[in-house]
């Protein structure tokens, strides 16, 4: 196991694992008056039965900067990856906690990446970081090489509907109102600045998911990793997978259930594609 600790937001849809040192520090969603916190103990059933009978909005928030320094206590050395900057406060409280407890602890190193992401494109820079760590490189290094593999790294998404998004403000009005039409799949992507951007639609679920796998080719997907991550929709998902394998026989393609958090964005049928160019 290595020494240096990795830590994730749950909109990662990791789960804590002694083994890898890696610690996930959960998002908050308010769901009918009821609050949910996306660790590891959150009912994920009872939460998308929730999520499907509402009819008032729901919020989420970030992690506190205490959620943050319970993460980091006792550790010597951290890495820390959020979901974008560009649609939540997690990277904002995660870089104030880390100045705090470097503060604290004089000789603590930590380093906090803005993944201009979520979901599976967090879990693939994880993997990468991992290996990078057997390289036993000097910790001031790893920063850069950090920022090499993300250049390298990408999330398509495909989305049924954009309700939660629209409500919290964090789609273009344009985009929503494209999703709102019937049978409407909006596929697209994490920006460069971590925001959502429609590259296509499509009418019908096999579209979406042929449209997909092109855009993932456009964007220079040639076989390597792949993880899906699908909020209750595992046939998409495994058409993905098959239309990949079929191209690229070789290719380590890994389906999860989303979490709490993407699920409540992603919503009953979302899927999130995270990838390596
Ligand atoms: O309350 C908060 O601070 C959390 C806000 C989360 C906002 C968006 C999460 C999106 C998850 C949707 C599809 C992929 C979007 C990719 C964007 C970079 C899932």
């Amino acid at each position: 196991m290595n020494e240096i600790r990795l830590i994730v937001d749950s909109s990662s849809n990791e789960t804590e694992q002694t083994n890898r040192n890696l610690k996930v520090v959960p998002l908050k969603i308010n769901l009918a008056g009821k609050d949910f916190v996306d660790d590891n103990k959150i009912d994920l059933p009872s939460f998308l039965e929730e999520l499907s009978q509402t009819t008032e909005a729901g919020k989420t928030a970030c992690p506190s900067l205490q959620d943050w320094l319970d993460a980091l206590e006792g550790a010597e050395k951290a890495i820390i990856v959020t979901m974008t900057s560009g649609l939540s406060g997690t990277y904002a409280s995660a870089m104030q906690a880390r100045d705090i407890y470097c503060e604290q602890n004089p000789t603590s190193k930590v380093i906090v990446v803005d993944s201009r992401s979520a979901g599976p494109e967090l879990s693939i820079i994880l993997e990468r970081i991992e290996e990078l760590l057997q390289e036993e490189l000097r910790f001031v290094d790893l920063e850069e090489r950090i920022a090499q593999i993300r250049t390298k790294t990408h999330l398509l998404f495909i989305l049924q509907s954009l309700h939660n998004l629209a409500v919290s403000g964090r789609v273009s009005p344009a985009i929503v109102k494209l999703a709102s039409l019937l049978h409407i799949n909006v596929i697209g992507q994490a920006s460069k600045e971590g925001t959502l951007e429609q590259l296509a639609k499509a009418r019908g679920s096999k579209k979406a998911v042929k449209e997909l796998v092109k855009q993932m080719k456009l964007e220079g997907y040639h076989g390597g990793r792949v993880i899906i991550d699908h909020c209750e929709n595992k046939v998409d998902s495994e058409r993905i997978r098959d239309l990949l394998i079929e191209e690229f026989p070789s290719a380590q393609i890994l389906i999860r259930k989303t979490r709490g958090l993407c699920s409540f964005y992603a919503e009953q049928g979302g899927i999130m594609v995270g990838f390596e160019s």
